[in-house]
């Protein structure tokens, strides 16, 4: 019979490679889990909306029905909190940083940003969204955790995953140490592990952007989707286009199968729609331990200072080459790089 890893026992396996570890990293993940399989059974309940009252709506108890990210938020927070070990939240459902001044917390070393359902428009239409997190110790040694404490850059972090809830339900994550996908099985409730030290391939065939956008593009951007497009047996192009509109669900695919994500700058969003601190960094820190390569068209993500807490970045993500061939592609054509045309590109009359 094979024996099946829970996320619980791997975590405690695991936290005899970090010496110094008093488990309290351990304790962390543990909590996002769980707070992960609460927000999982309402995010399958979704469409039971309409039979058991809707957002905005009261529900049979007279209780107000929650929007769904909402109450991925709270719960991720409660649990956070009972938890004890850590000492800010920074969410995307909230403006400011949410200090935790609770007695089991005050010695906690480590701040959680998150996105607590990363694409929740997706909901209404049955299609996957995510969480995504990001975990940092704090910098301070002393006294309350501040603002700066949670805007460290992406090198720092200590761990960072995300869950998607999909066809089925997975948390996948990172402490430094290689990538590590847990499948929920509901029969008995526990993440399992499914997806040892995911690997993504250098190649891949896939590219993933909104193209509805592309009038707003810069031409790096408009070239390298061009590139993408043009027939060439050696590279295996034209390539496929898949666009979910929900983060993590486009970069696990590609995580498995190979691919390149991008949220470039726009006309309209000068610095990009994704947020670097909670979206990001994170999706970056696990990407380059399966191998990929995250950049924002110029510069390693990882490396790019975080002023703000919803500070926005552009972001090209994925397979290793073929983000290093869409930054070519921005440094020949973007902001206004002198070359016309690339290598192989059809230009049509
Ligand atoms: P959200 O945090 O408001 O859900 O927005 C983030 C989402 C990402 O998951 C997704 O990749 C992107 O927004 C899609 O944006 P667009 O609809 O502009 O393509
Ligand atoms: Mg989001």
């Amino acid at each position: 019979m094979k024996v099946v890893t829970t996320l619980g026992q791997f975590i405690l396996e695991k936290q005899a490679d970090f010496p110094y570890a008093k488990g309290e990293l351990s304790r962390l993940l543990r909590d996002i889990g769980i707070a992960a399989k609460i927000v999982n059974r309402e995010v399958n309940k979704a469409g039971l909306a309409d039979i058991l009252g809707e957002a905005g709506t009261t529900n049979v108890q007279g209780e107000g029905q929650k929007k769904l990210d909402v109450y991925a938020n709270e719960q991720f927070i409660s649990a956070l909190k009972h938890g004890g070990e850590c000492c800010i939240v920074a969410s995307e459902e909230n403006d400011d940083y949410i200090p935790i001044e609770s007695e089991v917390s005050k010695d906690a070393r480590y701040i959680v940003a998150m996105d607590p359902l990363d694409g929740s428009s997706n909901i209404d239409v049955n299609v996957a969204v995510g969480t995504i997190f990001s975990i940092y110790r704090r910098k301070s040694a002393e006294g309350k955790a501040t603002i700066t404490d949670v805007l460290q850059r992406g090198t720092e972090q200590v761990a960072a995953g995300y869950v998607i809830y999909g066809s089925s339900t997975m948390l996948v994550y990172t402490t430094g140490k290689g990538v590590n996908g847990f499948t929920l099985d509901p029969s008995i409730g526990e993440f399992c592990l499914s997806h040892a030290d995911m690997k993504l391939p250098e190649d891949g065939f896939i590219y993933s952007i909104n193209e509805g956008n592309y009038v707003h593009f810069p031409d790096g951007v408009k070239k390298y989707i061009k590139y993408c497009q043009v027939e060439d047996k050696k590279t295996g192009r034209p390539y496929t286009s898949r666009y979910i509109g929900s983060m993590v669900a486009d970069v696990h695919r590609n995580l498995i199968k190979g691919g390149i994500f991008i949220y470039p700058v726009t006309a309209g969003a000068p610095n990009g729609k994704l947020r670097l601190v909670y979206e990001c960094n994170p999706m970056a820190f696990i990407v380059e331990q399966a191998g990929g390569r995250a950049s924002n068209g110029y510069e390693r993500i990882l490396d790019l200072d975080v002023d703000a807490l919803h500070q926005r970045s552009a972001i090209f993500i994925g397979s290793k080459n073929m983000v290093k061939k869409a930054e070519e592609m921005m440094a020949s054509f973007s902001p206004q790089g002198t070359k016309k045309t690339f290598e192989g590109e059809v230009v049509l009359q």
